[in-house]
């Protein structure tokens, strides 16, 4: 089968959960086409039964906004007619599934059929997609989908819940690879922590949602009574702020901005625990790959995340904004070696039924039903 698939190719985690996805098939011997304008950042190209397409979106002087839309929709129709596409996978509603609806209208003008399954992911709905430039235009694409999945039960209800949707939306969670967790990986936690303290590692893409400010001081309560420090992987629009906060309360000195270029699977391993405080987060796949290191997660209870981190058993869930009970949580479990192993167990032991051995072929079979389905 030849899958073409459209995510945004930065840092977040659809563009994570579409490249892990597309690199699991193309190793199991099916062809995959990523059209994109960039190469997405987990992408090994040179791997077998690996295809990018590069998106060209011209500039023209007339153009305050250039329509990456269109030229989507373009690259998706002569990709599906030269490589011969069977079904096109949309990761992200916004652009991608408008995209890929408008290019499958255009190749069934001309004969040839190509389904559009779109997966989505979170803020594409929550956040996004409902606000009313977008909804009319995402509506659309969701009800014209071939199929429709959604990361979490959480985002399939939020979904009926804000959009007039007339289509059956199938729940299949994201995934992980767990060997990628099984290798023995050389850590690096005396650099980040030369007297043994205890590593909180935050992990986003920094935006707002992420609530970094409580990110901050859910760790400056936690440093008052442990030696702690606080690695802040990632890059974003409240980076600053967070630093300028932690500067404020005075436990700078303790927090280690590292940026994104970072292999997420060694900072994992060095880490004791995990920090999500999220405003909205309809899956929260830094909690999964999390609890596949063996890391419990302290997290909000909102969205998909209850469905990942199960309060008091991978971790502990919290309200938002509630940073008391979150470094409650944390010291209740860095404080307590036996507590902390077994949420540690239980942690590896939830994310195996997260693996990607058993998540793709759901996909698989959706791939395989659409195409039938023509
Ligand atoms: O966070 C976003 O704005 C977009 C998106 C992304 O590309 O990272 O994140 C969403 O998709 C992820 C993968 O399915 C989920 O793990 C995240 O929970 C979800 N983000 C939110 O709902 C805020």
């Amino acid at each position: 089968m030849n899958i073409g698939i459209l995510c945004h190719p930065t840092y977040g985690g659809s563009g994570v959960v579409a490249t892990e996805l597309g690199m699991f098939l193309a190793a199991k011997g099916y062809k995959v086409h990523f059209i994109t304008y960039a190469q997405p950042v987990r992408l090994d190209i040179l791997a077998e039964n690996i295809y990018y397409h590069e998106v060209q979106v011209h500039e023209y002087p007339l153009f305050e906004f250039p329509p990456y839309e269109l030229a989507l929709a373009s690259k998706v129709v002569q990709t599906a007619l030269k490589w011969k596409l069977d079904v096109i996978h949309a990761h992200y509603a916004i652009p991608h599934a408008y995209a890929a609806i408008s290019a499958s209208r255009i190749l069934r003008e001309q004969g040839v059929k190509l389904p559009v399954i779109t997966t989505l992911h979170g803020t594409d709905i929550t956040v996004v997609g409902r606000n009313p430039a977008y909804k009319p235009a995402v509506t659309y694409s969701i009800n014209h989908s071939d199929i429709v999945t959604a990361v979490s039960q959480s985002l399939k209800k939020d979904s009926y819940d804000n959009f007039d949707i007339t289509k059956e939306i199938v729940v299949v969670p994201n995934f992980v690879d767990l060997k990628a967790f099984e290798k023995e990986i050389p850590c690096i936690k005396r650099q980040f922590a030369p007297e043994g303290q205890n590593i909180i590692t935050h992990i986003s893409n920094m935006r707002p949602v992420k609530r970094l400010h409580d990110v901050i001081r859910t760790f400056g309560l936690i440093r008052q009574s442990l030696p702690a420090r606080l690695l802040m992987v990632g890059d974003g629009p409240e980076k600053e702020p967070a630093r300028q906060l932690a500067r404020e309360i005075g436990v700078i000195d303790d927090v280690i901005f590292v940026g994104n270029a970072v292999d997420i699977y060694r900072v994992l391993k060095c880490s004791d625990l995990l920090l999500l405080p999220s405003e909205k987060e309809s899956f929260g796949l830094v909690a999964l790959e999390a609890m596949a290191a063996g890391i419990p997660v302290i997290s909000t209870n909102t969205g998909g995340l209850p469905e990942v981190n199960l309060n008091g058993i991978t971790g502990f869930t919290a309200n938002v904004g509630n940073v008391e009970d979150m470094a409650h949580y944390a010291l209740k479990l860095l404080n307590d070696k036996s507590l902390y192993s077994r949420f540690s167990l239980n942690a590896i032991q939830n994310a195996r039924k997260f693996s990607i051995e058993k998540i793709a072929p759901i996909y698989i079979a959706l791939y395989e039903e659409a195409v039938g389905s023509l």
